[in-house]
């Protein structure tokens, strides 16, 4: 196995260029590494703590959609004291002793790779890549430190040029974030994360955010395989709003919300629960996957600043209920027939969202209560509400 290893402070990561790494190595498993107190340098002010940064690779990991290749280790913030490279790799080399190792670097890093802490034992412990970030850091920088590591240390190294490659350090990245910009060289759900937690100056007002900032909130607190989920549920949700009359700016930030907190634990669920005084029957409390929609309303109004409606809307989206408003319609709708959707009957059930949407619903809860038996799992009292209730209402 080719594994590679990146190590930094991630202070914060950014789009860079690990996705080309794990391609033009052939990388088998890329291993992304958030340091402690770098030895050759202080960490600069306002640096988050390290679950922070911890939790901020995590997120841009998830993004590259990697899920078996690409891992974060929290190891050089579980040990004591400054964490040296050499004694990362040694680690590492103990855990895969079978596996060839490759050290990745940007330019700036290899061109001093002799200042840093037992260089040769690095160079006998894993292949060196460095990465040139612009067009600058060519053959004519490379070459001669190249041929020095090689004769020195008998080192292993692959030097790659990428033209085009984003090149901002992350020194004038921190400095974007506090003025309230930088957002594109950040993966929206590590933009949305540092949002969240104020992390490098940014003051954002969690209760007024924009739409952009929304969805990266929104993004931050999923696994980034739901976005496309959540973006299709969007967009299918302000299409049936102009469709049918209703606040298309609340359908979008609901729709937005909607699953938020669908990847939480029973527990933190509960707590958020008890915390915002959303009780919850006999069948709730057991069943996780009815949860989320109640406690993504609670996050949509307490940290959001979202409207009841919108609340509302968040809160019906799984079960249902008897009457339900507009919103919560088209809510419970979108979710259904969002493009992204794929199930025998979605073209019927989209068709019918545009042209009959009690009968529409009807058939989105026939279909889950369906699912729900055949699966064997007891449904809901709000659902058996919300199908008698289009039984009567949802016919013609
Ligand atoms: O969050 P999504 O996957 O986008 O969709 P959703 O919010 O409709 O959640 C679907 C899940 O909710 C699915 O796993 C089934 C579950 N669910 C919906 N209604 C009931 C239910 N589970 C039980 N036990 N009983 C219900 O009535
Ligand atoms: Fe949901
Ligand atoms: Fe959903």
């Amino acid at each position: 196995m080719k594994i590679g290893i990146y190590g930094g402070t991630f202070n914060p990561p950014h789009l860079g260029h690990m996705a080309a790494a794990i391609e033009v190595l052939g990388l088998d498993k890329l291993i992304l590494i958030p340091a402690a107190i770098p030895p050759h340098k202080q960490l600069p002010e306002a640096t988050p703590e390290a679950h922070h940064r911890v939790a901020m690779t995590e997120l841009m990991a998830d993004a590259m959609q990697l899920p078996k290749v690409v891992e974060v280790s929290a190891m050089e913030l579980e040990r004591e004291g400054k964490s040296f490279t050499a004694d990362t790799l040694a680690i590492l080399k103990e855990r895969y002793p079978d596996d060839e190792l490759w050290l990745l670097m940007g330019t700036d890093m290899f061109l001093t790779l002799q200042n840093w802490y037992q260089p040769e034992r690095i160079c006998q412990l894993a292949g060196i890549c460095a990465f040139g970030r612009t067009e600058q850091d060519g053959e004519a920088v490379f070459a001669p430190q190249r041929e020095f590591l090689a004769e020195k240390y008998n080192a292993k190294i692959i030097t790659i040029t990428l033209p085009g490659l984003v090149d901002i350090s992350s020194t004038q990245l921190r400095d974007m974030l506090e003025r309230g910009e930088g957002h594109k060289y950040l993966h929206p759900a590590v933009h949305g994360y540092i949002l969240m937690n104020g992390l490098y100056g940014t003051h954002a007002d969690l209760q007024h955010l924009d739409i952009p900032d929304l969805r990266a909130c929104s993004y931050s607190m999923v696994r980034q395989k739901r976005v496309p989920h959540i973006r299709g549920t969007e967009e299918e949700a302000m299409r049936l709003a102009q469709h049918w009359g209703a606040d298309v700016k609340l359908a979008q930030r609901a729709a937005i919300l909607h699953d938020c907190t669908k990847y939480l634990e029973l527990e933190p669920h509960k707590a958020l629960c008890a915390k915002y005084g959303v009780e919850l029957d006999e069948l709730e409390q057991r069943a996780v996957k009815l949860l989320h929609s109640k406690t993504g309303a609670c996050i949509a109004k307490y940290v959001f600043g979202e409207p009841d409606e919108v609340y509302e809307a968040i809160f019906w989206h799984t079960t249902g209920k008897a009457d339900m408003t507009l919103l919560e319609k088209i809510i419970y709708m979108a979710d259904y027939i969002e493009p992204n959707r794929d199930f025998e009957g979605v073209e019927e059930m989209r068709a019918l969202a545009y042209s009959n949407l009690d009968k529409a619903m009807l058939m989105g809860i026939d279909s889950t209560v369906e699912d729900m038996q055949q699966r064997g799992n007891p449904i809901h009292k709000n659902t058996q509400q919300a199908q008698a209730w289009f039984r009567e209402h949802g016919v013609n």
